[in-house]
């Protein structure tokens, strides 16, 4: 510690994978890692030019598609809104990049408000989305509403359920 690393942690094949359901994550250590290597001043948060290197390096060509797509995902990311990402600000912005569709805000917070990164929404998650968006939500109200468009009886809803209750609730 104490001397930053010259060089970026180096990604092989542990770095990024999928899981069984179809979910693409970014290794805890190299997400640690990385955090750690780009914040050189140690102020505990990234930038958007420090993000846009953390890609780069994962492989990611950047178009002005691409840059626009990491735009919208910071801002949803960005909880206490200061413009840069702390630690699990990050991660989760990471994990949805990797997995959200381009542009499209209710896949974006999906995967920004996934905090256990499960693939599923359960009510607390679910109350953070509809904080984003402006409303602020009862655990007990999440919770109905999570068991209207479950296919299970675990109190989460998968993406396709949570697409469902997103046109329920009229969100563009
Ligand atoms: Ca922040
Ligand atoms: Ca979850």
């Amino acid at each position: 510690m104490g001397c930053a690393a010259a060089r970026p942690p180096e990604v092989d094949e542990s770095t990024l994978y999928t899981d069984e359901s179809g979910i693409r994550h970014c290794s805890h250590q190299y997400v640690r890692d990385y955090f750690d290597h780009s914040d050189t001043d140690k102020s505990g948060s990234v930038d958007a030019n420090e993000l846009i290197n953390i890609l780069i390096s994962l492989g990611t060509q950047i178009d002005d598609e691409t840059s626009k797509n990491i735009a919208a995902t910071i801002i949803v990311a960005d909880d206490n809104e200061n413009g840069t990402l702390d630690f699990q600000e990050f991660s989760q912005f990471l994990y949805s990049f990797l997995n959200a569709k381009s542009n499209d805000l209710k896949s974006i917070l999906f995967f920004i408000c996934d905090g256990d990164q499960s693939g599923r929404i359960d009510a607390s998650e679910l109350v953070q989305v509809l904080e984003k968006l402006g409303s602020k939500t009862e655990l007990n109200k999440a919770e109905q509403l999570i068991e209207m468009f479950s296919d299970r009886l675990d109190g989460t809803i998968d993406y396709k359920g949570f697409i469902k209750l997103m046109i329920k609730l009229d969100v563009k």
